[in-house]
């Protein structure tokens, strides 16, 4: 039953837009949601993608855009694991003429005719969002709240800026003392170890505050196997909105959650398509996104996505 020979060239003469995708990893649900919705809707679309997932090292993902330039995909994109480092290999996508979108994460790069637009959430936003729902929460406290943050991977866009947008909030009230700092890598297992290592050497732990929902959960375990019981002994305050963290929060495990949308497959799809068509896109598409109680959450619950 063979049909013959005839299917395997012309790659690019069918005028179907190829996109080369450079994903940080499955570090997350997040994530995961993430993936799917650009999966998704790159089907939708018609558009072929050519996915590679960096497993959260920027060697990696340098690599997978240099293979993209190779095989001369009509755009880039990318999450960039951390935000230093990219210039010289989007320089030399640059000199291909193919055009880079990043999605999700920002790169520092001065030089901003290297990318062509930057589709994502404010994380400095989020992170203020996590500290002035804190500071109203603490508002009657008269004592010392001593805090302890899982920080995302280190160097990344989202740690970056929720730290410093966290700080910034609670910066006003002295009582408000971040004790211990680590990153968590934005997993379950580190959050989990590393949460287990600041119940160790911390004598009181007032609040949790945890860069995603993933590193919250694990910490959830720990604070648990301790003998503790979160969201009561230890108050949590975490990032992105997934099921998993809903459902926790339904159980009065979680008590404040920031939401991060990370369906951006579509609207990734419509930039891409007009970039190639040459139309002119906006630099800069911020996710529009909210926070939810442990009542909203719950309420929520049985609708949400991801
Ligand atoms: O919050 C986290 C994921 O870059 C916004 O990465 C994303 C973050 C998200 O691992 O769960």
């Amino acid at each position: 039953c063979s049909s013959g020979s005839g299917s395997a060239d012309g790659k690019k003469s069918d005028g179907k837009l190829t996109i080369g995708f450079a994903q940080v990893g499955a570090e997350s649900g997040w994530r995961t949601a993430n993936t799917k919705s650009i999966q998704d809707a790159a089907k939708k679309a018609g558009v072929t993608l050519k996915f590679s997932d960096a497993q959260q090292k920027q060697e990696n993902q340098i690599k997978a855009i240099r293979s993209f330039i190779q095989q001369k995909v009509d755009v880039i994109a990318f999450s960039p694991v951390v935000e230093s480092g990219w210039d010289t290999v989007l320089k030399e996508a640059k000199n291909a003429h193919i055009p880079v979108i990043l999605t999700d994460r920002a790169v520092d790069s001065k030089d901003e005719s290297l990318y062509v637009s930057f589709l994502g959430s404010d994380f400095v936003e989020e992170g203020k969002k996590a500290g002035d729902w804190l500071v109203k929460e603490y508002a009657a406290a008269s004592g010392d709240v001593n805090i302890v943050q899982l920080e995302g991977t280190t160097g990344s866009a989202p740690a970056n800026d929720r730290k410093s947008g966290f700080a910034d909030a609670i910066k006003g009230d002295p009582k408000f003392k971040v004790v211990a700092s680590q990153t968590g890598d934005f997993t379950r297992a580190k959050g989990k170890e590393v949460m287990q290592a600041f119940l160790k050497s911390q004598p009181k732990i007032d609040v949790l505050y945890a860069h995603n929902d993933d590193m919250a959960l694990g910490a959830i375990q720990a604070i648990e196997e301790a003998g503790k019981k979160p969201g009561t002994d230890i108050k949590i305050v975490s990032v992105d909105g997934v099921k998993d963290a809903f459902t926790a929060m339904s159980q009065g495990k979680i008590n404040f959650d920031v939401e991060c949308n990370p369906l951006l497959g579509d609207q990734l799809m419509e930039l891409a398509k007009k970039v190639k068509a040459g139309e002119s896109v906006e630099r800069r598409i911020k996710t529009e996104e909210g926070t939810f109680t442990p009542e909203q959450a719950t309420a929520a619950l049985p609708n949400r996505q991801y």
